[in-house]
């Protein structure tokens, strides 16, 4: 597949690059890394996504390196479209439906779980810890030296994707990369205190009132935070402020599912879903119609908070008591 996916490249001259709404530090930093390789191969690449990149990974590129897809985005004369990161089109946003219209060759590099394959030539690895691992076996694959401007993407991609080499998806390839970045001249600490180093005062405010709603459940093995709109209003945050705040509950001993629930807009609300021990929360996020990882998945669900609290930490519940008859039974192997 690679070889396949390297004749698409070598072949084309006007790409462009998108990833899932909402993208995180792995969408930005493959898509970047992307683009910036196929420029450095004297091709024309442009990125394009539905969703402004939350500001701390702003400092990583310069605003014409990104287009924001609306109603005037150009897409004619692209020949080939290159998605990363997405295991589904509805990911994209608004710019699938036109992009899925194009007669333009279409390869994709992700690592999440998907049903059936998003388009003919992709290389899916549920074992890559980022999307930017994929894109670094690509710049192999291509026989492309690893430049700066790459390798700061690239690094930026696999250093979130593992919160900083710290959960499970961390492997043997996520240091072998990041070491390669690192001696293409990354700073480890300059891209860490960019991203993870600053806090505003919106944040600190917003998680001192969503930790005061952390609760337990099934004998604390479930875990939960809830941030409401007002909550937002009165720290005067915004979305991105929430960053990993999933993270409180799930640092708790001897939680196996933690949930952070957040009201985005009246009758909409966005979960995120973190597992430890055999727990597969991807189950969890497809069940509410969205997606992720065994780890680590979201879903954003239409209803009211309250409605959204009882039915997601009922199936929390149940999934976890549902493990115990299965550890009985003999299964329970910690998936990596
Ligand atoms: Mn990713």
């Amino acid at each position: 597949m690679w070889d396949r996916i390297v004749s698409i490249l070598r072949k084309n001259d006007r790409f462009l690059i998108t990833s899932h709404i909402r993208p995180d530090g792995d969408a930005v930093g493959s898509c970047l890394a992307l683009r910036r390789i196929l420029t450095e191969m004297g091709k024309a690449a442009r990125w394009v996504t539905h969703h402004v990149p939350p500001q701390e990974f702003s400092f990583l590129f310069q605003p014409g390196e990104l287009e924001i897809f609306d109603k005037f985005t150009a897409l004619d004369g692209i020949d080939c479209i290159c998605a990363l990161d997405v295991s589904d089109w509805r990911r994209i946003g608004d710019l699938a439906e036109p992009l899925q219209a194009l007669t333009a060759d279409k390869i994709c590099l992700d690592h999440h779980p998907c049903d059936g394959v998003l388009v003919e030539a992709e290389v899916r690895d549920e074992q890559a810890s980022a999307t930017a691992v994929l894109v670094y076996r690509l710049l192999r694959h291509l026989d492309h030296p690893l430049s700066l401007p790459v390798a700061e993407a690239i690094y930026t991609g696999v250093m979130t994707d593992t919160m900083s080499f710290r959960l499970a998806n961390t492997n043997a390839e996520a240091h072998e990369v990041a070491s390669a970045c690192l001696q293409a001249g990354v700073s480890a600490p300059r891209i860490y205190e960019q991203i993870y180093g600053t806090s505003s005062m919106a944040r600190l405010k917003l998680a001192s009132q969503v930790l005061s709603t952390l609760s337990l459940a099934a004998d604390g093995r479930v875990a939960y935070v809830y941030a409401t709109r007002e909550m937002y209003d009165t720290a005067g945050a915004v979305r991105g402020d929430d960053e990993d705040f999933v993270e409180y509950p799930r640092s708790l001993a001897g939680v196996e599912i933690a949930i952070f629930l957040r009201e985005t807009d009246v009758g909409t609300v966005r979960v995120s879903w973190r597992a430890r021990n055999d727990m597969d929360v991807s189950l969890s996020a497809r069940h509410f119609g969205g997606g992720g990882h065994v780890r680590a998945a979201g879903a954003e669900l239409n209803m009211p908070l309250d409605a959204a609290l009882k039915e997601v930490i009922a199936e929390a519940v149940e999934r976890v008591t549902h493990a115990d008859r299965s550890s009985v039974a003999g299964s329970g192997t910690d998936r990596p």
